[in-house]
């Protein structure tokens, strides 16, 4: 082997080392000598490897990327450069994560998921540090140990891992209607991301934007991400965790690395300063939204994730955010809880990386210039040179002068403040069912039965029959048909007059998608409508092939010509496949090699299924179990199928339905179901296919529970 082009090993302070397999020892059965410094660096530094993990949102993944915006419409209401100048290309560091996990918990847990955003903008750092959901739990920070100790793992034996389906959890959630709101969303398709490219991202809060006369306007912040929002199914959710607890990362590492950028536009509502008391939620609560079809969202630039860190430790782990990282133009509300959690970041910065100098690391460090006179602390890496460190100074030395406000120096927005000095919430914030109402009819009825179900399966693992009731009493208050259809699967008394659907475990989910579709809730919490867009997760959503995984169920004499059909439409349209087959390799006559077999992978991990024809695999693939279990797993979940030729057969078989598919001639979509008998063109089948794709679910099969997968 040659050493040409290889750094020699050394120790960390530069010393070649010439064995590093064998401890230095008397004899060569002998004892290690204590003298044996190089066996103590390597294994001390190995002792101090780990940091405490964030206490919330430990488990993560980030990309590197840029923010541009398109144009400089804000510059009236901000005088920030990053949101106003279009030649500002502002490198970003974007990081996902769950909330109740720890480190190595699964992706695919039902959770908010962070949007952390770091945006090196010449004017200092920019962190946006959002959430997957508009809303929180709580309204006021000083609940906040509190809702986070009950949603963690119980305390006397660590039980459940990254799960809020336990009886602490919902007692704290019974007890605090305020989170009611959020509990929509949380129990919602929102919280099963199908990817981080397809969830929006929120600042949750109430910010000021302001602008160079010093006028400020609200302003709440959105990222709408390019490929749509989409979610996984629970069933699907629940199964990825066991094979492929990395989903979620895996996704965007791979993305990115074959060159397809994750990409959100950035969006603002605006609402004049003085407006907020118009309106009968308080734009300080952040248990509320401000409606769309009140104030709707403007697009205002685009960030594009494109590069994949290069050590997960470095940058990933000990990227430090904190809400108070804002830039001239951008300043606070005065929502107790963004204030709160002002005040958290920072402190919770030093406990985990232990030292004020976390800002020199090098994903912390400001691309913009950083100038004053603190000094030392542990792990200094700044040689600050000569003896002035301290202002005023007339000693000759660096002693940096203010920035005045024509220097681009930041100035708080000077707004006016008194009142008594008390420990009380404001009537303003009281109402805690309304907007979870307007959520509740903003849904569509696959969307309410997700709703219902999610919570059956939460509480039905709460033991404490008195916080299932608790949590009942507070959907009465939300909707009757759907605390009624929660109360069926409890086994408690149903409250309504309205119809009912079998419960959960027998349940018929069109049924149930029937009395929940028609039943909404009147409310008069925001601004009087009673629906408003940008809730729903199918309604509105751009649809775009781009970015799904497909999976090509192949065997030794699957049909060429149909694989390569549907591989050059797929391929044409931004989407990935992969081959499945009995093994990996090649297989006979088939193009390209299988990357999976049925015995590594599962339906769960690709987004569509394709069985091409071939007379001999598909005798072969009728023979097992496996295929066909594919094929009826991922219809259970509402996803894409296509076969060819002699292909519909084995789909056919796999199907409640099966009589249904066998079409023969043209290419026919029945729900997302695409076949095509014979022919030799096989284009309009793919495209077909890639339609069905794009629409991500289709949630209108009614045979679904017949599925035993
Ligand atoms: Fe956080 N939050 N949070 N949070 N949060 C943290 O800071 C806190 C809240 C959010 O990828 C911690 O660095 C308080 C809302 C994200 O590194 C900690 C309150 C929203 C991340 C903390 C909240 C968030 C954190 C733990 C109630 C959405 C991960 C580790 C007032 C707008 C950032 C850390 C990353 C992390 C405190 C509520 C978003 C302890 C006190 C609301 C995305 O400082």
């Amino acid at each position: 082997m040659t050493t040409e082009g290889r750094e020699p090993l050394s120790n960390n302070v530069g010393q070649p080392i010439a064995d590093d397999q064998n401890s230095l020892k008397a004899g060569k059965r002998g004892p290690v000598l204590l003298e044996d410094y190089q066996l103590r660096e390597k294994i001390q530094h190995f002792d101090h490897e780990r940091i405490p993990e964030r206490i919330i949102h430990a488990r993560g993944a980030a990309a590197h990327g840029h923010f541009q915006v398109y144009d400089d419409s804000l510059s009236d209401v901000t005088m920030a450069k990053v949101l106003t100048d279009p030649s500002l290309t502002t490198p970003v560091f974007t990081r996902f994560s769950t909330v109740v996990g720890s480190r190595g918990a699964a992706d695919t847990t039902r959770d908010v998921r962070g949007f952390a955003v770091k945006m090196y903008t010449p004017e200092g750092n920019w962190d946006l540090v959002g959430n997957s959901i508009p809303v929180f739990f709580i309204q006021d920070a000083i609940k906040f140990p509190d809702l986070i100790h009950a949603a963690k793992p119980e305390p006397n034996n660590e039980i459940p891992q990254g799960a809020t389906a336990h009886d602490t959890f919902w007692d704290f959630i019974s007890l605090t209607p305020e989170s009611m709101h959020m509990i929509m969303w949380i129990m919602s398709d929102r919280s099963l991301p199908r990817s981080f490219a397809n969830m929006e991202g929120f600042g949750v809060h109430t910010f000021r934007l302001v602008n160079a006369a010093g006028k400020s306007t609200w302003v709440k912040f959105h990222w709408k991400p390019v490929m749509g929002v989409h979610s996984l199914v629970w069933d699907e959710a629940q199964k990825i965790a066991g094979s492929d607890p990395d989903f979620h990362r895996r996704a965007m590492w791979n993305s990115l690395n074959e060159g397809q950028a994750f990409e959100w536009e950035l969006g603002v509502q605006l609402m004049p300063d003085g407006d907020e008391t118009k309106y009968d939620f308080d734009i300080l609560d952040a248990t509320k939204i401000w409606p769309e079809d009140l104030f709707p969202v403007k697009r205002v630039g685009k960030m594009s994730l494109d590069r994949n860190p290069d050590n997960y430790f470095a940058e990933t782990e000990q990227v430090a955010f904190n809400t108070t990282n804002i830039v001239p133009g951008i300043d606070f509300s005065d929502d107790p809880l963004l204030q709160g959690r002002n005040f958290s970041y920072l402190d919770t910065q030093l406990s985990r990386l232990g030292s004020p100098n976390f800002t020199e690391l090098p994903i912390n460090k400001p691309l913009a210039p950083v100038s004053n006179n603190e000094r030392d602390a542990k792990m200094r890496h700044t040689i600050n040179k000569g003896r002035v460190a301290y202002a005023p100074a007339s000693l000759d030395g660096h002693s940096p002068d203010e920035a005045t406000p024509e220097r681009g120096g930041f100035v708080s927005y000077p707004e006016q403040v008194s009142g008594p000095k008390v420990r009380e919430r404001s009537e303003t914030f009281g109402d805690h069912y309304g907007q979870a109402k307007l959520f509740w009819n903003s849904m569509t009825p696959p969307e309410k039965e997700h709703i219902a179900k999610a919570l059956q399966f939460e509480l039905s693992k709460v033991e404490t029959k008195a916080v299932r009731q608790r949590i009942l009493g507070h959907l009465e208050k939300i909707n009757d048909a759907l605390a009624a259809q929660v109360a069926l699967a409890l086994g408690e008394p149903v409250k309504t007059s309205r119809p009912t659907a079998m419960p959960d475990g027998t349940a018929d989910s069109a049924a149930e998608m029937k009395v929940l579709g028609a039943a909404t809730s009147e409310t008069s919490a925001s601004g009087g409508l009673q629906s408003t867009s940008g809730l729903s997760l199918v309604q509105g959503q751009p649809e775009s092939p781009k970015g799904r995984q497909i999976a090509i169920l192949a065997a030794p004499g699957s049909d060429a010509a149909q694989i390569e059909a549907f591989a050059a439409a797929l391929k044409e349209a931004g989407a990935f496949y992969m081959i499945v087959g009995p093994h990996l390799g090649e297989l006979d006559g088939v193009p390209g090699e299988a990357t999976r077999t049925f015995a590594n992978t599962a339906s769960v991990l690709f987004d569509a299924v394709y069985v091409p024809g071939g007379a001999s695999a598909i005798a072969m693939l009728k023979q097992h179990g496996d295929p066909k279990a594919f094929i009826a797993e991922a219809y259970k979940h509402g996803k894409a199928i296509a076969a060819t030729g002699e292909g519909i057969d084995l789909v056919a078989m796999a199907l409640p339905t099966g009589a249904e598919v066998q079409a023969d001639g043209h290419a026919t979509d029945r729900l997302g179901v695409v076949t095509q008998r014979s022919g030799s063109d096989w284009s309009a089948a793919a495209a077909q296919f890639l339609s069905a794709i794009s629409k991500h679910r289709n949630f209108d099969r009614t045979d679904v529970d017949r599925v035993p997968a």
